[in-house]
């Protein structure tokens, strides 16, 4: 039987990128996102019904997760590989001018929708005795930059529950790895600034981001290491990004 793989913020960007990945290596998927038309047609791409069961979701929404996972079909439900990547940040304003509904959103989106999926799938894994979690953090979960605030704050959340989850589940031989990507060009940054997409390419101009593709080839890798190998993090930047220093206030 083909091993299924769920992947959340399937319709963009990286989970997208995974969903060919996986898909060209013959898995069966479980794509959820809102954009119910992008989904169909990553359906129809990918292999039909028959390989790919889509569900149109907001992963915000605690109940219609619950229900919808619940209803999953059985040919879909021994679920492998949960990769939770459904995410995004809102603004880059300082926290003293930041719309405080925008951190609301990336809240209940990239922590709560994220620790919803975990613990509807996590039973099933360990029941099985197999499985594996891949969290899509950000270095923005390591490192602070102005106006990262509530963005960065989730990221950091997503780290340290992967970690915590890896104690949690010793001994089932499950895995939990957090991926930490740094510049990548997704819709990330439109969505970041609620459409304004000239605003959006100033972020990549004039450099060689990361890809959907990069990401997704790196899930694809961890996943198919060796069972005994859990990678706990893996940060990855593009070779044009580094650290800045850190910033000194001067008055005068
Ligand atoms: P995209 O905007 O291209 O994709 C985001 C995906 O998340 C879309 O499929 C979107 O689907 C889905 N999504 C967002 N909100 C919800 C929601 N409430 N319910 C269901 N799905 C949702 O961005 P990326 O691919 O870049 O982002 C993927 C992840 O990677 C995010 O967690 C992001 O924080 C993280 N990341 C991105 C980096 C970057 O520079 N691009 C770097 C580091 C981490 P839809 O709108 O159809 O619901
Ligand atoms: C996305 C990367 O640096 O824009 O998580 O926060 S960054």
């Amino acid at each position: 039987m083909d091993k299924i793989v769920m992947i959340t913020g399937a319709s963009s960007g990286f989970g997208k990128g995974c969903a060919r990945r996986f898909a060209r290596a013959g898995y069966s998927l479980i794509l959820i996102a809102r954009r119910l038309e992008r989904l169909k047609q990553l359906q129809q791409e990918l292999g039909g019904p028959q390989k790919v069961h889509i569900i149109p979701l907001d992963v915000r929404e605690k109940k219609a997760v619950q229900t919808s996972l619940k209803k999953i079909p059985a040919a879909f439900s021994k679920i492998s590989i949960l990769i939770n990547n459904a995410g995004l940040a809102l603004g880059l304003e300082a926290s003293q001018e930041a719309n405080l509904e925008d951190w609301e959103t990336m809240i209940d989106t990239n922590i709560k929708g994220l620790v919803y999926f975990t613990r509807m799938i996590l039973p099933g894994m360990v029941e099985r005795k197999e499985g594996y979690i891949i969290n899509i953090g950000s270095v923005a979960g390591n490192w602070p930059y102005w106006g990262g605030n509530v963005y960065g704050a989730t990221k950091a959340f997503v780290r340290h529950f992967s970690l915590n989850l890896r104690n949690d589940v010793l001994g089932k031989n499950i895995r939990v790895t957090n991926i930490e990507p740094g510049l990548a060009e997704t819709e990330f940054s439109i969505v970041r600034f609620k459409g304004d997409d000239k605003r959006a390419k100033t972020v990549y101009k004039g450099t060689q981001p990361l890809t959907a593709e990069d990401i997704a080839e790196i899930v694809f890798w961890v996943s198919n290491l060796p069972a005994h190998v859990n990678i706990n993090t893996l940060e990855v930047m593009p070779t044009n990004q580094a650290w800045g220093p850190l910033e000194i206030h001067r008055e005068g």
